[in-house]
């Protein structure tokens, strides 16, 4: 040894390190575009179309493109907010199933160029494009494949005239990275004047294969997302989750817009086939598109912050759809909840408690520095701590060297290597032992871990299963402060308000009079009888810090203490008052042997000037038995009807089963009657949470 010159000695340490070779990758792989696409995380849906100026959700294709006229369309207002919420890129509904374009198409009439905003000369995917390039965001577009004004839908011309629309998005607006094509595919439709249903092989119909050649070869660093990609999947719901086991694989080519089996999608398979990560699309309103009505409606903070920890945190990416007002702008309010979800996240997300620590390992890779636990917490995204080939279980301590309190934890693997953790969990070092804190199944590109803090001088990482030997690239540790969370409102049947914080510790003020509550406002001690229709506005605040939450507002109509259900009848359906108890999580459900339609008539117990009624389906997980089709009357003594004063479609209420408003011109009645005519699924039953009324008058 004494003879060798220590230069040597660590030359040769050096090679032994670097010859360690990298762990083999376990298969499938993401593609270099996906790579680039899971570092987005964070981007933003613009649906602004025809939809905007009908008040609709789905378009019928018969509208008039003189309808389409913003006041103040500002694609810069939307690039700057995105911007400025930290979002990577926007995608627009260029032409969304009514079949309206927002770029002058060569090849349909249908289109802004035919609108009289700035008299047929606007591009409204130019300007969005020119304002992502200046506010250095990425451009994406929708174009939905489903056309309901084209009179060749379902024919083969049709596919001819969506190949020459997508080359032109995809060959005059510089670079897009992501296309985006819907699953909702055929149906009734305008098409051209036919006004008929087209109903299409959904597998086979657009030759898929052939279309997407067309994103390949103008775009080929852009994702196509749709339930099989094949760049990025659907989730399988529009709620705003991925599952907590997420798989970034799945075997793809069970898949297809509209398929059953669109469920998995949530969760991918641990056997997947193609690489296909999942994109959690969800809209900061009930609605994709804009609805005076939902103004109110913007979700909480709390909602958004969920959702933030149920995509980004659960290995999926977020697309928070904007519904763009009729004046061309995100709705101030829906700016309002972004920034102040943005500003939690920023907040929970602050300090990285892991960065710098001791860090050490129980396995390393052939012991080599290269493969080493710091690697999980140096910040950079290229190294990882590994272990040697085969041993899929290892753990990591990060010692705080003092007593640390915490409540996140953010761990990445390497995913060019592919996606291998199955299982692990994490552990906090308590009186001399361990103590276990979480445990979880997939990692993926990105996992984020909530749980009530935790104080300790050291955080352990078991990996407990995996592929093959696991590789991560970051690991990361936090201590979100506690959320001051508007209060949640509620009246039961007998018109009792009770409203609650989230919180131990904070007192809650309230009106009921339709003004802003201060800390002045009557304090709220517990129930509040309130029957009549009115507002309830109530704010939560803490005495120890002065500091108030943001309010929330409830708009009641009147109470449901007189109303009782004469149909079904409750000498044989004894569930029937579910519909009217207001409770919006409990949920009647029609019998099973009774086909449908389905009539339900209920005794308001008092005649009432009548101009609406609302149908709130289930808000539970499965939404089998949501109505689709429906008709409805008044009555005054509940044996003569007369015509229906409504009757048609929810619209879209399969993907965005909200409360449902259906107004009409006010009339006196004592009786209401509701025919549910149709379940979205066929399902032979129907269920509702709730049957409201709005009564005339505010
Ligand atoms: C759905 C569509 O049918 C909705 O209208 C919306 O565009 C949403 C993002 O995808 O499936």
């Amino acid at each position: 040894m004494k003879n060798i010159p220590l230069f040597l000695l660590a030359l040769a340490l050096l090679v032994s390190c670097n010859q360690t070779p990298p762990p083999a990758a376990v298969g499938p792989l993401p593609a270099e575009r996906q790579l680039k696409w899971h570092e987005l995380e964070f981007y933003a849906f613009m649906h602004f179309n025809m939809n905007t100026f009908t008040d609709m959700e789905w378009g019928t294709g018969g509208e008039s493109p003189e309808l389409f006229d913003p006041t103040e369309l500002d694609c810069r207002q939307w690039a700057r907010v995105c911007k400025e919420a930290g979002m990577k890129g926007i995608i627009l509904t260029a032409k969304h199933h009514d079949g309206f374009c927002l770029w002058p198409s060569a090849y349909t009439e249908h289109s802004v160029k035919n609108s009289p905003w700035k008299e047929g000369k606007g591009d409204v995917v130019r300007e969005l494009a020119d304002a992502c390039r200046e506010f250095d965001l990425e451009l994406g577009l929708y174009l939905s494949p489903w056309d309901r004004n084209h009179a060749d839908y379902g024919t083969n011309t049709y596919i001819t005239y969506f190949r020459n629309q997508l080359t032109e998005l995809m060959t005059n607006y510089g670079e897009v990275f992501e296309v985006w094509f819907d699953g909702a595919n055929g149906g009734t439709g305008y098409y051209g004047g036919a006004n008929e249903e087209r109903r299409v092989d959904r597998k086979t119909y657009y030759d898929w294969l052939n279309t997407r050649q067309i994103v390949r070869d103008f775009q080929p660093s852009a994702v196509m997302f749709s339930d099989a990609g094949p760049g990025v999947r659907w989730v399988g719901n529009e709620a705003g989750w991925a599952g907590e086991t997420n798989w970034s694989i799945i075997r793809k080519d069970e898949f297809y817009p509209g398929s059953p089996n669109y469920k998995d999608l949530t969760s991918g398979h641990e056997d997947g086939t193609h690489w296909l990560p999942a994109e959690v699309d969800v809209s900061i309103r009930p609605g994709w598109y804009y609805h005076q009505s939902e103004d109110h409606k913007v979700k909480s903070v709390k909602q958004l912050v969920d959702i933030y920890y149920h995509s980004i945190g659960r290995n999926a990416s977020f697309l928070l759809n904007f519904p763009v007002d009729r004046r061309g702008l995100i709705h101030e309010k829906d700016v309002e909840q972004l920034m102040k979800m943005v500003e939690v996240i920023r907040r929970d997300l602050e300090t990285d408690l892991a960065r710098d620590m001791a860090v050490t390992a129980t396995h390393v890779r052939g012991n080599a520095r290269k493969y080493d636990a710091r690697k999980a917490i140096d910040g950079d995204p290229q190294t990882y701590w590994a272990s040697d080939e085969g041993q899929t279980s290892a753990s990591l301590i990060i010692d705080f060297g003092s007593v640390t309190t915490f409540n996140r934890f953010l761990i990445q693997e390497y995913i060019p290597l592919g996606q291998r953790v199955k299982k692990f969990s994490i552990e906090a070092w308590k009186d001399n032992a361990w103590e276990e804190i979480a445990m979880q199944t997939t990692v993926g590109y990105k996992r984020i871990l909530r749980f009530d803090q935790v104080s300790s001088e050291k955080l352990r990482l078991n990996i407990l299963e995996s592929k093959a030997c696991p590789a991560i690239t970051n690991i990361e540790v936090y201590h979100a402060p506690k959320l001051m969370e508007p209060p949640l409102i509620e009246r039961d049947k007998q018109g009792m308000v009770t409203i609650g914080s989230f919180d131990g510790g904070l007192e809650i003020h309230y009106t009921t009079d339709g003004t802003e509550p201060s800390v002045n406002a009557e304090k709220y001690m517990g129930g509040i009888e309130f029957k009549e229709k009115g507002q309830v506005k109530a704010m939560v605040r803490d005495p120890e810090t002065g500091l108030a939450s943001s309010v929330t507002t409830r708009n009641f109509d009147i109470c449901k203490e007189k109303w009782n259900v004469v149909l079904p009848d409750p000498q044989n359906d004894h569930k029937g008052w579910l519909m009217i108890d207001a409770n919006e999580g409990s949920v009647w459900r029609s019998d099973l042997q009774k086909e449908l339609p389905q009539t339900i008539v209920i005794d308001l117990g008092e005649t009432l000037a009548l101009s609406g009624f609302t149908y709130l389906p289930t808000q539970q997980r499965y939404i089998d038995g949501t109505i689709s089709q429906y008709r409805f009357y008044v009555s005054m003594d509940g044996k003569r009807w007369g015509e229906p004063l409504f009757m048609g479609e929810f619209s879209n209420i399969r993907n965005s089963p909200v409360l449902q408003t259906k107004k009409f011109d006010s009339i006196r009645g004592r009786y209401i009657k509701f025919i549910a005519e149709r379940e979205i699924n066929d399902k032979g039953f129907v269920t509702i949470a709730e049957l409201g009324v709005v009564t005339t008058g505010e």
